[in-house]
């Protein structure tokens, strides 16, 4: 059904009626002004408008198009550079590649081909200067599997476009702290052994057991009912790779609830080198029982007294779809955003490039870590060279093995490919506008079309108001948003940066989808039990966000300020002390104090500030950085989990002396290695000077998730979800957001409005079709993938499933 309703836009006031306080009775508006009413009752339409206005259709809701003022540099490679440097790699003979399609566990083959990011000093003298854009790289990854040692192999090729004079590929190395060949070694090169000649026959060995015990089986045949996966990172330790693996039951219907499925049998083995019959099983857990081979856990098994625990099996619990009786009125449309004059920013879709009320950005796009944002700036003057997701943690905890074993480093499995089309009316307004993303796998490029959205937003509350007995003003509080959501396995994380009219920026993460649980058994000091055989396995989630700051250039300081408890004696107070506060200041001087926490009771402000460009008061120029919905650091100390590949995790706040060898926190293979990882952040930090220097900030975000019964069937995004705010201190002269004209004065006394002033704001009147709120779903696509060796570019597919 289609509804057009009349909308009128001009002073949203009719609120003003009810201010019973302010005594006011008076009619509604004078001459000029437009009531705003578009109450719909029993499905009718009833609208006061002016007559006079004509009503003319809702503009179309895109983005304006416009030319960014450079180049992205920060983009991704074109399909055809792709398809160039793939077909140069093939004519490489050194590198031995075999294509992805028929490569075995046994052949080399690429992993990844994409832009490598320029150098922050090339940068510059780029987007500052007149100097050219930096030469353009290709990083790739290469799967060296043709080996006793596998690795991953980081290289870099180029510069672009291909030539076959001038290109040459070569280890990439200076990005990383591990200063050796790019390589580290490759932990999953038998994964396909590892199912079919390691877990299944285990599976099918103990047949028998799971038979009697859950009536299913994991022996890889069509009908298992039954899965065996388990712990990320391996065990690394006393150079064994040791894995646990758990047994979990398989839904019947489509719904991903195995992570909810587990079963409490764990299977313990020593998967170290390449030769599956070298492999060995190592024991048994159940009911916190270890048995040391699978004999001694048959015999017990089959004895009498073996206690035997239930299953959890999947129902509606389980399942996301409505359940219960429909609440009155539900079934009514909810109030709705709309763009009803277009879109008020402008996009150039070709460079990911965003003005918006003052801001501006370029987006970039990487398989490891999805959507970033670079070179911010609020009216042409940059406040950050770079914002972005450098890598997230899932550290969990528990009684058994599998829980204890689990700290997911995300990027291993990359928030690129996993950022799927956004769905229009839910992820993001109905009018949002969409840009798509790119990746590259296994010699196609696969596209998720709308997979990051950008819409302008009106808060539920004002950004300003006052009122006094003679006037009230108040200012409506529109932000920007650039959202993207990636689901990295069972979970589902919402990324949105906000951008708002004082001046101020938000980094937002939510997250939602399906926990990883635990079996109940002996887990109580790891979580509540939250059904019948199920445990929610606490664990923290730690994001960890880097923010290049540059306030009015790159020399900058770390400034403190903390409100203190004082007693003081002042020449008024008559010889007594008086139990007061006040403010103490210091410096972050180097990288020997610069990871550390937020201060109890919010009492230290932490401020990036130009020291050498005051204000005209003396003030130092900056951008506080501040908590807003709670973060977290790890819990853990000296995880044995992830030793050395995560002590990005350990802090909230923690700066560097920005250097190109130190572009990210993390790599997305530091779960490979965990004592000798290729990024091991702690060396970082080497007691370089911090004041007037150009600086990092590396921020965690994240959540302490104890899973309750509230997290069945699925996390929810309102509870489950951290952020930081950049807000301006005296960065500017006041309040920035004075400049919108969505604003209004209403002046008023004894009853009667004198003067409504509403600063010259669109006082417009448009028939809204209101089917864009709700969008067509059915056209909602998988992958759109094009191969890219041998390359056809007018060839391309849809994929949904398999694509990493
Ligand atoms: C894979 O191998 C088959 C058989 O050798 C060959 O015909 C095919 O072209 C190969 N695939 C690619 C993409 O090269
Ligand atoms: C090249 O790779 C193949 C497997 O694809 C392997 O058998 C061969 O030994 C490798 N050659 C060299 C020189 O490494
Ligand atoms: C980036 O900077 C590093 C460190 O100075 C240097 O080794 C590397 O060659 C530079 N990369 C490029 C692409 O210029
Ligand atoms: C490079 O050489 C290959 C094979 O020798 C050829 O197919 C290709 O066209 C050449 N590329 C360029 C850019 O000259
Ligand atoms: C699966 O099928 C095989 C062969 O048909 C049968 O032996 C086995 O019992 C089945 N397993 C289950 C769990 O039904
Ligand atoms: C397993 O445990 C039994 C009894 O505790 C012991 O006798 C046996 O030597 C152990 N076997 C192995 C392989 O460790
Ligand atoms: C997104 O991809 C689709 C399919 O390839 C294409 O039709 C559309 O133009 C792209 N959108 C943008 C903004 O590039
Ligand atoms: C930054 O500081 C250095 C010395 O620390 C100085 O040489 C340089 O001129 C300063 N840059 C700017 C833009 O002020
Ligand atoms: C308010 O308006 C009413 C009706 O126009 C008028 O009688 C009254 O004097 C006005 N009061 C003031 C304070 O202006
Ligand atoms: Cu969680």
């Amino acid at each position: 059904m289609k509804l057009l309703t009349t909308l009128l836009f001009g002073l949203l006031w009719q609120d003003v009626a009810a201010r019973t306080s302010k005594a006011y009775k008076g009619g509604r508006g004078r001459g000029k002004k437009l009531i705003h009413d578009a109450v719909r009752r029993s499905s009718e339409a009833r609208v006061t408008r002016d007559d006079t206005k004509e009503s003319v259709a809702c503009a179309e809701a895109l983005a304006t198009p416009i030319k960014a003022p450079k180049p992205n540099i920060w983009g991704q490679l074109t399909g055809d550079e792709a398809a160039s440097v793939i077909a140069w790699l093939f004519a490489q003979k050194e590198l031995n590649l075999t294509v992805s399609e028929n490569a075995t566990s046994w052949d080399n083959s690429v992993l990844l081909i994409e832009a490598l990011p320029p150098n922050k000093t090339d940068a510059l003298a780029f987007i500052d200067g007149c100097k050219a854009a930096p030469a353009k790289y290709a990083h790739v990854l290469l799967d060296h599997r043709a080996s006793e040692n596998p690795t991953y192999n980081d290289i870099i090729v180029g510069p672009l476009p291909i030539d076959n004079v001038t290109t040459t590929w070569k280890p990439l190395t200076y990005p990383f702290t591990k200063k050796n060949d790019g390589k580290v070694r490759n932990l999953d090169a038998d994964d396909d052994a590892l199912h079919d000649q390691w877990l299944y026959v285990i599976g099918a060995d103990v047949a028998d057991i799971t038979m009697d015990l859950w009536g299913g089986s994991a022996t890889g045949a069509e009908n298992d009912t039954l899965d065996i996966w388990g712990i990320d990172p391996l065990w690394q330790d006393d150079n064994k790779v040791i894995r646990w693996d758990a047994f979990w039951s398989i839904p019947e219907d489509d719904f991903d609830a195995e992570t909810l499925l587990p079963l409490g049998l764990y299977v313990m083995s020593d998967v170290t080198g390449r030769d599956p019959s070298k492999w060995k099983l190592e024991g048994w857990l159940y009911n916190d029982i270890f048995y040391n081979s699978t004999e001694a856990f048959r015999d017990a098994y089959f004895s009498e007294g073996f206690v035997k625990n239930g299953a959890n099996v999947e129902g509606d619990w389980a399942r996301t779809d409505q359940q219960g009786p429909v609440f009155p009125l539900d079934t009514a449309y909810p109030p709705t955003s709309i763009a009803p004059t277009g879109a008020r920013f402008a996009v150039d879709h070709d460079n990911k490039y965003v003005e918006w009320m003052g801001w501006s950005f370029y987006i970039g796009f990487s398989r490891d870590t999805g959507m970033s944002l670079h070179d911010i700036r609020y009216k042409g003057e940059r406040i950050l060279y770079e914002l972005g997701l450098q890598e997230a943690l899932a550290h969990y905890a528990g009684n058994d093995p599998m829980q204890s074993g689990t700290a997911y480093l995300d990027t291993f499995y990359g928030f690129g490919p996993y950022a799927f089309e956004l769905v229009s009316g839910y992820d993001c307004p109905a009018y949002a506008t969409y840009l798509n993303t790119s990746f590259y796998v296994a010699e196609t490029t696969h596209t998720h079309i709308s997979s990051i959205c950008l819409f302008e937003y009106t808060a539920d509350y004002p950004m300003q108001r006052h009122s006094t007995s003679k006037y009230v003003s108040v200012t409506k509080n529109t932000y920007f948003s650039v959202r993207s959501v990636s689901t990295v396995g069972n979970y589902d994380y919402m990324f949105t940066y906000g951008f708002y009219m004082d001046g101020s920026i938000s980094v937002e993460v939510r997250a939602s989808g399906y926990i990883q649980s635990a079996y109940f058994a002996n887990n109580e000091d790891y979580g509540f039990k939250i059904h019948d055989f199920l445990s929610g396995s606490m664990h923290d989630h730690v994001l960890n966000f880097k923010a290049d700051f540059d306030i009015l250039g790159t020399n900058n300081s770390v400034q403190l300020m903390s409100l203190v408890p004082a007693t003081k004696r002042y020449p008024w107070s008559q010889g007594k002390t008086r139990n007061t506060m006040a403010l103490e200041r210091s410096f972050i001087e180097s990288e020997k104090s610069s990871r550390f926490n937020w201060a109890d009771n919010g009492a230290t402000q932490v401020l990036v500030v130009n020291e050498d460009k005051p204000n005209k008061y003396g003030e130092l120029r900056g951008y506080r950085i501040l908590p807003y919905t709670g973060t977290a650091h790890l819990t853990v100390k000296d995880s044995s989990n992830v030793v050395n590949a995560a002590h990005w995790a350990e802090y909230d706040v923690q700066i560097t002396k920005q250097k190109d060898t130190e572009p990210k926190s993390a790599h997305p293979y530091n779960s490979q290695d965990v004592h000798d990882p290729p990024v091991n952040f702690a060396k970082f930090f080497n007691d370089e000077k911090l004041r007037k220097e150009d600086l990092v900030f590396w921020l965690n975000l994240g959540m302490h998730h104890v899973p309750h019964t509230g997290d069945l069937p699925n996390t929810v995004f309102t509870t489950a979800h951290s952020g930081i705010q950049f807000m301006p201190s005296n960065y500017f002269m006041g309040d920035v957001s004075r400049q919108t004209v969505n604003q209004v004065r209403v002046e008023y006394g004894g009853g009667n409005v004198s003067q409504v002033e509403n600063f010259g704001q669109k006082d417009q009147v448009c028939a809204l079709d209101f089917e864009p709120a709700e969008p067509d779903l059915s056209e909602y696509k998988g992958d759109v993938v094009v191969r890219k060796f041998p390359y056809d570019p007018n060839h391309p597919w849809y994929e949904t499933d398999a694509i990493v």
